[in-house]
């Protein structure tokens, strides 16, 4: 029996929201429309009626109390980027990264599939808060969906109800409307209308696609809005490093989907780095504001985790494994005997055991892996016990330093710092790395990802280097910006660098940039550490990994910044003339280093 769940809008609901609720439901055609209150008891009953009809299967309650497993479709396990559509009233506000389409000819195919698309189904209706509560930052959507596995994981990523509704009443809100409909590929569709901040996604019900708080909202819509007014919004991570002294550097990092930005969130200090620890803030998202003083000021918009499960391990991060094992929706992980989820990197695979889609797996004989390589696991932020304080400063936290990664088998050093600003955001925009099983499509292809944003970005990429561009002229103190590989291969094929753990010694030597300490020599990319400022003796590594590690090829990156000037060309006549100038500028450096 679903006990908070009412008919009737609750009365904090403003006008314009229950209106624009009824809307919508006279053309999807719900047999019944439910408002979330965000409640624990809403929660159960929720989880109770998806455990009766299949939809959710539950874990063992011994081991992974309060835990449960979903199995999507086999058709729609990642984000769709090729079902994604900016619909913006000019195509070049879209730009040459985003599928277009015009606003009217999408609003036409989708009210054809939306029309009675909710016949039989419960529509539930979820207002959401992004951000920290009374933060002049944080922002209100509401999502309608049939879908009760999204209203679920929505009440884990965001929060959801009453504190929904309070800000509502300050600023305006996002619509956000989602069906599954009936899962067809061929007619999935996720649209953003930033004019109306509007989002329709239809006939998909994974995470990314579907949760429409996550990357539609905070990503693609808030970039738009953050051009417009002035701050950035970006596929980072942000995370407070304490040093022994007990100072805390706050830093944000964009890596591309799946490449160890929930492991580097979640950094367990290794034995040898006594008094410094790593404290989360956010591990997927960051919005960020320049206050009166002129200080970057970070803020997490969500408040869960909605991270890839494979590899994930008490090796490559003990602090999740903690967490994981308790009020937990898992998806598409594999399930042994005793109801316990397993996937690959885990550890050691029980004797019996059934695939992400249901089927018995025997290790060595059945295709396939047993887990999907992007299952996911989705659970509160606030279970985490190395959660920042600060997590839920309304003002955020002040930011010493932007991290751009990814992976990168070659060429690019263990870490390295601009010259500049703008050197930091070419770093940014020419950022390529090999593709993940995150997004459809082929894994382990180099891509340009400019600040991981590829996807994610609402508006003409160009037009989003500008932006960053424009800092220079504002009253700020722009953080330092610094690129990062844990993932160079040696010539036999094996990481270089340790990683997980390990990877604090390099946030360090960040750390230390940013007091002004820590020593680095000047090359044609930018600063790279002296060995002896990496201070890795207690990690054993030899002295040649540490210079292969570290080493810049020059005719290398000559040949990748052909790749970047290929692509700058791709984004035509927008393409800011600072960055232009700023590979050029990097192609001499490099071009005399070699003559000389
Ligand atoms: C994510 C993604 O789910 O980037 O965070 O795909
Ligand atoms: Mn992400």
């Amino acid at each position: 029996m679903i006990m908070t769940l009412t008919e009737e809008p609750p009365d904090d609901v403003p006008r314009n929201v229950s209106h624009w609720v009824q809307s919508v439901a006279e053309i999807t055609k719900p047999d019944s429309v439910s408002w979330c209150d965000g409640s624990e008891e809403e929660f159960s009953s929720l989880v109770d009626k998806m455990v009766s009809d299949g939809t959710l299967i539950k874990l063992n309650e011994r081991t992974y109390p309060n835990c449960y497993l979903h199995r999507s479709d086999p058709n729609d396990v990642a984000r769709s980027e090729e079902a994604t559509f900016i619909c913006s009233r000019d195509k070049d506000d879209a730009g040459p990264t985003n599928n277009w389409m015009a606003p009217d000819e999408a609003h036409a195919k989708l009210r054809k599939l939306l029309e009675g698309c909710m016949v039989g189904r419960r529509m539930y209706v979820i207002p959401y808060l992004l951000g920290p509560v009374n933060s002049p930052y944080s922002q209100v959507g509401v999502e309608l969906t049939d879908s009760p596995y999204v209203a679920v994981s929505m009440e884990v990523m965001t929060k959801v109800g009453h504190v929904a509704l309070e800000h509502l009443r300050k600023d305006g809100f996002v619509k956000g409307l989602h069906s599954m409909g009936t899962l067809d590929p061929r007619n999935k569709y996720i649209c953003h209308f930033p004019d109306e901040k509007l989002i329709i996604s239809l006939n998909s019900n994974y995470g990314g696609n579907a949760l429409l708080g996550k990357k539609c909202h905070s990503l693609r819509l808030a970039s738009v809005m953050a051009r417009d007014e002035g701050w950035l919004a970006e596929h980072m991570l942000i995370i407070g490093i304490e040093s022994p002294d007990g100072t805390l550097t706050y830093v944000t990092g964009a890596f591309p989907s799946a490449s160890g930005k929930t492991n580097l969130t979640m950094l367990k200090p290794p034995d040898y780095m006594k008094g410094w620890n790593v404290w989360a803030v956010s591990d997927d998202i960051a919005w960020v504001h320049l206050d009166s003083e002129g200080t970057f000021r970070a803020t997490n918009p969500e408040s869960g985790f909605f991270a890839v499960a494979p590899n994930t391990s008490l090796k490559t991060n003990p602090r999740i494994m903690e967490i994981v094992k308790r009020n937990t929706i898992f998806t598409n992980v594999a399930l042994s005997s005793d109801q316990t989820p397993w996937w690959e990197g885990m550890g050691e695979h029980p004797r019996k055991l059934w695939d992400w889609q249901g089927r018995v797996w025997t290790a060595g004989r059945s295709p396939g892996s047993a887990a999907h390589p992007n299952s996911r696991f989705t659970t509160s932020i606030r279970q985490y016990s190395s959660l920042s304080p600060e997590y839920d400063n309304p003002n955020g936290v002040p930011i010493s330093a932007i991290i751009f990664g990814g992976r990168r088998s070659e060429l690019v050093p263990l870490v390295y710092e601009s010259f500049s600003w703008e050197h930091g955001v070419l770093m940014g925009a020419m950022l390529r790395v090999e593709t993940t099983a995150a997004a459809s499509g082929e894994v382990g292809v180099l891509r340009n990802d400019p600040m991981a944003m590829k996807p994610f970005c609402g508006y003409n990429i160009a037009d989003y280097f500008k932006h960053w561009l424009s800092f220079t002229s504002k009253r700020g103190k722009l953080p330092r910006i610094f690129q990062i590989n844990p993932f160079r291969l040696g010539p036999d094929g094996r990481f270089l660098w340790p990683g997980y753990g390990h990877n604090l010694v390099v946030l360090k030597w960040i750390v230390e940039r940013c007091r002004g300490r820590a020593e680095a020599v000047e090359t044609p990319i930018g600063y790279v550490p002296t060995p002896a400022s990496l201070k890795v003796a207690a990690m054993n590594l030899p002295e040649s990994t540490i210079s292969e590690l570290l080493r810049v090829e020059n005719p290398a990156w000559i040949d990748e910044l052909e790749s970047t000037r290929l692509f700058f060309e791709s984004l035509g006549d927008k393409l800011p003339k600072t960055l232009q100038q700023e590979l050029e500028r990097l192609i001499d450096r490099l071009a005399s280093d070699i003559h000389s």
